[in-house]
C-alpha cells in the first residue's frame, strides 16, 4: 500500500526538501504553493520519482482551499499526511513600528491558512481513522524575541492548536505533533525582510544554521516511527543556537 503526503509550502525551503525526501522514499506527493513555475519543475524532477499531483492556491483562500482540495484526483485522495509548512515572517519591526499589512500576512499565512488547510483534509481522515498531521511551529512559538511579536504571536497560535488538534483528534487515532526549528537558511529571510537579499543573508553569517535538509530528514523520522509512536512536540536548533536571542556567532 502506498502512502501520500500532502505538504503545503513545497516550492521552496522545508517544504521542497520534504518533497524530495519523501519522493526518494517512494512517498506519493501532493505539493501546494503559488508559484506555478516551481510546483511545474517539481512535478517533473520528482514526477520520475514518485506519483505528485501539484496544486496552486492560496492558504489564505477559504475557498480555494475548499476547491483545491475536494478537486485532488481519486488516486491521491487518499490522504495519510499532512505537513502544514506553508508560512512565514513578514517583517521585523517594534510592535508600535509595525504594519498591518505584515501583520494580517501573518496572521492570515500562519494561522488561519493552517486552519483552512486543516478543516480540508480532517474529515478524510476521520473517515479512515487514521493519519498524521505535522504542524511546523518555530521556536519562536516557545519563546518571545525583541520585534518579533506578531510572527511570534502566529506560531504561539500554532504551538496551541497543534495540542488542541491533538486532543481533538485523539479519539480517532489520529497522530498529530509539531516540528519547531530555530535559524534555518531558506527563502525565509528573504520574504521577512521584502527581498533585500543582503539583509536575509546576514541572519545565516557567521554561524552554521540549519539547512531545510537538515528538517526534512526529522520529518521523515518522524512520519516513519510505528504507528503506536507520536512525536508530539520537537524543537531543533542550531547547535550554535540557545535560544531565540542566544547564537554564538563564534563556532565556525
Ligand atoms: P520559505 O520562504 O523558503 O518557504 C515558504 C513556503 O510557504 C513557500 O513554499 C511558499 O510558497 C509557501 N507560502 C507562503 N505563503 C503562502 C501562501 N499565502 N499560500 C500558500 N503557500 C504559501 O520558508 P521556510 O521553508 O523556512 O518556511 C517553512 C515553514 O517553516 C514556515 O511555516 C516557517 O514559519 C517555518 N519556520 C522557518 C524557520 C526558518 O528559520 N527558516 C524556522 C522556524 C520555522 P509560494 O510562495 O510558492 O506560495
Ligand atoms: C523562524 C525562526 O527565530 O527567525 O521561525 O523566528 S526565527
Amino acid at each position: 500500500m502506498h502512502i501520500t503526503a500532502l505538504i503545503t509550502g513545497a516550492t521552496s525551503g522545508i517544504g521542497m526538501a520534504t518533497a524530495e525526501l519523501f519522493a526518494k522514499n517512494g512517498i506519493h506527493l501532493i505539493l501546494c504553493g503559488r508559484r506555478q513555475e516551481r510546483l511545474d519543475e517539481l512535478e517533473k524532477t520528482l514526477g520520475a520519482q514518485t506519483k505528485v499531483h501539484t496544486l496552486n492556491f492560496d492558504v489564505r483562500d477559504r475557498d480555494g482551499v475548499k476547491n483545491a482540495i475536494e478537486a485532488i484526483p481519486q488516486d491521491f485522495s487518499t490522504i495519510d499526511i499532512l505537513i502544514n509548512n506553508a508560512g512565514n515572517a513578514h517583517g521585523l519591526d517594534l510592535i508600535n513600528e509595525g504594519s498591518l499589512d505584515d501583520w494580517d500576512a501573518m496572521l492570515d499565512i500562519n494561522v488561519k491558512g493552517l486552519l483552512y488547510v486543516s478543516k480540508a483534509i480532517i474529515p478524510k481522515m476521520i473517515a479512515k481513522q487514521k493519519g498524521h498531521i505535522i504542524n511546523i511551529g518555530s521556536t519562536a512559538g516557545k519563546e518571545v524575541y525583541q520585534k518579533g511579536n506578531v510572527y511570534c504571536a502566529s506560531k504561539h497560535a500554532v504551538d496551541a492548536i497543534n495540542q488542541g488538534m491533538r486532543m481533538d483528534l485523539n479519539a480517532h487515532g489520529i497522530r498529530v505533533g509539531a516540528v519547531n526549528p530555530g535559524f534555518v537558511h531558506t527563502e525565509f529571510s528573504k520574504v521577512r525582510f521584502k527581498n533585500d537579499d543582503e539583509r536575509a543573508e546576514k541572519i545565516y553569517q557567521g554561524f552554521e544554521p540549519l539547512q531545510a535538509e537538515d528538517i526534512a530528514d526529522i520529518i521523515h523520522f518522524v512520519v516513519t516511527r510505528p504507528y503506536h509512536v507520536n512525536i508530539a512536540d520537537l524543537v531543533v536548533m542550531p547547535t550554535a543556537q540557545a535560544s531565540a536571542t542566544i547564537l554564538n556567532k563564534e563556532t565556525v
